[in-house]
């Protein structure tokens, strides 16, 4: 009954100032904002790049010869966001114009990263209650790449302007808003807007909500320059977090974190973490040890282990070297995960998941690979009394929270900053699970 309202709402047309199709109103030029200073601790280099970009490399040894990519890992970054807040300040002071077209990213049909068009599209104008964002920097989920697949069974809006891990500036707000100003510094997440009424919004449940918007889904996301968002959900980024390390945080970093508190794994317990190097599974490392858990990440591949390593995992387990994965990380814990958040997008790690879980634990479901199912021994689940529960991003005060580890310095995104042109190979990339971290979109390239 939920799923069915749930999918009827997806299937509703978007509201005409959420859709890139409605017209609007013309302004003149863009502004830009200085080009994000590189990170001082580069932690590792792409070894398998993904685009050519113009990035420097930042002390990281390597020879650099194939691309220009260089990894970096940001908590605050007091230049870059100096820069950010005058550049903000000037928007707001100066009337500056808003082009009536932008350059977006736009499917019109499911299917593989060549169906990423690069367009001329409308600026949406905010409706009541809206703010216009422009976008400065933007993460690229793998929900973005199930949604450029069509493998979940949810209908997704098409034409689509995917991507919801954005982070700028506000520069238009609509009839009634009155808490969010032109300038501000915000970031979009997945839960573009949600109805504020329902018995699930009340109880702060938002993510529940039977009518929620979802960016870059059921209404346009962050793969254009300006993008719509419910005032009420946009997510203030603190003074001392630059964009590009606010993006990642506006999914990966809010689901993470919200997943682990359902986890409920007490200081000093194990956390395992299939999924590990991945966008999200990277993240779940840093808040996991800013919680005092010890952490299982399990992943493949060198460059996925030294980043796990880094963001601190007691453990690595290698799931495509290790041939037992279940009984190693029962040796490991002594017993068991006292927590597991599924990150992985292989429907074999909800299996392995199952079976490695200490008894009286829980086991998040957080990742959606297609078509899988939880095959679970009932006689040992019993047993066990194992929970299971599914966790979807977080709510409005979980978003604010997960930036402010970040900006208390506890947890630093690591990623690559490319062109938004690279979207594509971002998605090729992803497909073969290449990338380590997160990758994060410069939109002024
Ligand atoms: O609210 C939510 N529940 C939510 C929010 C955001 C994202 C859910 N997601 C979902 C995405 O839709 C996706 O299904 O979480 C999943 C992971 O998203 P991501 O972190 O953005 O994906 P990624 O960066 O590609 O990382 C996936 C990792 O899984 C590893 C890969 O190597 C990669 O690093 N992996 C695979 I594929 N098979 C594995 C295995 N058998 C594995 N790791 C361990 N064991
Ligand atoms: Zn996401």
């Amino acid at each position: 009954m939920f799923l069915r309202s749930f999918g009827r709402q997806l299937l509703r047309a978007p509201s005409s100032s959420s859709s890139f199709l409605s017209a609007n109103v013309s302004r003149a030029a863009a502004r830009s904002v200085s080009q994000a200073a590189v990170y001082r601790n580069s932690l590792f280099c792409g070894s398998r790049a993904l685009a050519r970009h113009h990035h420097h490399h930042a002390g990281c040894g390597c020879s650099g010869s194939a691309s220009r990519l260089t990894t970096k890992r940001g908590s605050t970054a007091a230049g870059t966001v100096a820069s950010e807040i005058s550049a903000a300040a000037a928007a707001a002071g100066a009337a500056a114009g808003i082009p009536r077209m932008q350059m977006g990213a736009v499917i019109t049909k499911h299917g593989s990263p060549e169906e990423v068009e690069f367009k001329q599209i409308p600026v949406p104008e905010p409706g009541p209650g809206e703010v216009l964002v422009n976008i400065k920097f933007t993460g690229v989920c793998h929900t973005d790449l199930h949604a450029l697949h069509g493998d979940w069974p949810l209908p997704a809006k098409m034409p689509l302007v995917g991507g919801h891990e954005g982070a700028g500036y506000v520069v238009k707000v609509g009839d009634g808003v009155t808490d969010v100003k032109l300038g501000d510094r915000v970031g979009i997440k997945w839960m573009n807007g949600s109805c504020g009424k329902c018995e699930y919004c009340l109880s702060a449940r938002e993510s529940l909500c039977p009518h929620i918007l979802l960016s870059g889904y059921s209404v346009d996301g962050t793969f254009q320059h300006y993008a719509i968002g419910k005032a009420d959900h946009v997510t203030p980024i603190p003074d001392n977090v630059s964009l590009e390390v606010a993006a990642p945080i506006m999914c990966a970093g809010i689901t993470v974190y919200r997943a682990l508190k359902e986890a409920a794994v007490q200081p000093n317990q194990w956390v395992v973490l299939p999924g590990a190097g991945g966008g999200l599974g990277h993240l779940a490392i840093q808040y996991a040890r800013a919680m005092s858990m010890r952490v299982v990440a399990i992943d493949s591949g060198a460059d996925k282990e030294k980043l796990c390593r880094d963001c601190g995992a007691d453990v690595f387990i290698d799931f495509r070297k290790e041939a037992d994965v279940v009984a190693k990380v029962k040796e490991v814990t002594g017993g068991g995960a006292h927590g597991t958040l599924v990150l992985s997008t292989s429907s074999k790690s909800y299996q392995q998941a199952t079976e490695f879980s200490r008894p009286g634990s829980t086991l998040v479901t957080v990742s959606m690979p297609p078509d899988a199912q939880l095959n679970a021994d009932i006689f040992w689940l019993t047993v066990k009394m194992l929970k299971i529960c599914g966790s979807h991003v977080g709510n409005r005060l979980d978003s604010i929270e997960a930036l402010q580890y970040v900006s208390s310095g506890a947890v630093k995104p690591v990623y690559k900053v490319q062109p938004f042109s690279t979207l594509p190979q971002v998605y090729s990339a992803m497909e073969a699970g290449n990338i380590a971290g997160r990758i994060v979109l410069d939109l002024s390239l």
